[in-house]
């Protein structure tokens, strides 16, 4: 696995391909084989969990514990519940009672190939499995037990009825609509911000971050939540297939309440710009080890 320092040395690119690699392995060993009864199950599980994401929560949970020298292997199993609970949350929204989508990740989306009962099946799993993951591991390693349970609050919080599925709600009701600025920063926060503020929060309180590193973090971490997204709709509107892993211009075509549709794209596209620079300050007085960090935040824009 890779300190920031040495991240700081060798490049993003060979930072981010060398988490992805060690994410992998882990889901890897964490979730059942495809040929284990019911095998239609964990093939679907498998289909979208290897499907080829990017891995952006676990690196960030990876990232901001390495922030404070925790080894990465105490925060391994929480990364990867984090990566289950955003591959389940994008099998449902793919699902036609949902987004509709057909294509995800470059691949079939999973009721497209599985039918939507498993698929339906598969992401409740991913769900539950997450945190089953996170406190079995975390207790088997004897990690505090007090920050294990302020992890599991603040991830269920970030996923739950006040997070990313108020978000989804907010957004479901919103089609179609007329909306403003501060509707789509509401969809977005929730949807898209919580569970990437959430990975970030995780891996700084399994390290015990003082409070007030604790805090500039999570400012980072609400500040990258929101351009990540404002840069996923500003690709949905004009962006290539091949980039993004999905159909272009579903946004458009279901009349979603986006950044791009509020703002206008070279509007949303400042604002990305400001709010990767937001993300930068405030990491400002960490040393080298917050890097990768900085790297990432400059990452997301860079895919614009
Ligand atoms: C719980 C049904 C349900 C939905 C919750 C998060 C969410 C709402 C839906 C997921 C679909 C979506 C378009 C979310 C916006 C956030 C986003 C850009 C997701 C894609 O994240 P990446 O780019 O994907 O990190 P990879 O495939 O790289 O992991």
């Amino acid at each position: 696995m890779t300190t920031g320092a040495e991240a700081a040395a060798r490049g993003i690119a060979e930072y981010l391909a060398s988490q992805r690699e060690v994410v992998d392995r882990a889901l890897e060993r964490l979730l059942p084989a495809g040929d284990e009864w019911p095998s239609v199950l964990h093939r679907a599980i498998r289909h979208s969990v290897f499907a080829g994401g990017k891995r952006l929560r676990p690196i960030l949970c990876l990232a901001a514990a390495d922030v404070f020298g925790a080894p990465p292997d105490d925060v391994l199993e929480p990364a990867c519940g984090l990566e289950m609970i955003h591959t389940y949350s994008l099998i449902h929204d793919d699902l036609p009672a949902m987004d509709d989508d057909r294509l995800r990740r470059g691949q079939p989306t999973n009721h497209v190939v599985f039918g939507e009962g498993m698929a339906i099946l598969a992401g409740d799993a991913l769900l539950t499995e997450a945190f089953r993951i996170m406190t079995e591991a975390q207790r088997l390693k004897g990690i505090n037990q007090k920050r294990v349970l302020q992890v599991v609050h603040i991830v269920a919080e970030a996923a739950g009825v006040l997070g990313m599925i108020a978000g989804q709600a907010a957004d479901l009701e919103s089609e179609g609509k007329e909306v403003d600025l501060p509707m789509v920063d509401f969809i977005h926060v929730r949807k898209t911000g919580a569970l990437l503020l959430a990975a970030v929060r995780a891996g700084a309180i399994l390290a015990e971050a003082k409070p007030a590193a604790l805090r500039s973090l999570s400012r980072y971490g609400e500040y990258l939540g929101l351009c990540f997204q404002v840069v996923d709709d500003v690709l949905d509107a004009e962006g290539a297939t091949e980039q993004t892993g999905k159909e272009t211009g579903g946004d458009e075509r279901r009349k979603k309440a986006t950044y791009a549709t509020v703002l206008g794209i070279p509007a949303a596209r400042q604002r990305a710009l400001e709010l990767r620079d937001d993300a930068l300050r405030a990491l400002e007085g960490f040393g080298k080890r917050v890097e990768p960090l900085r790297e990432i935040a400059r990452s997301v824009v860079a895919r614009l």
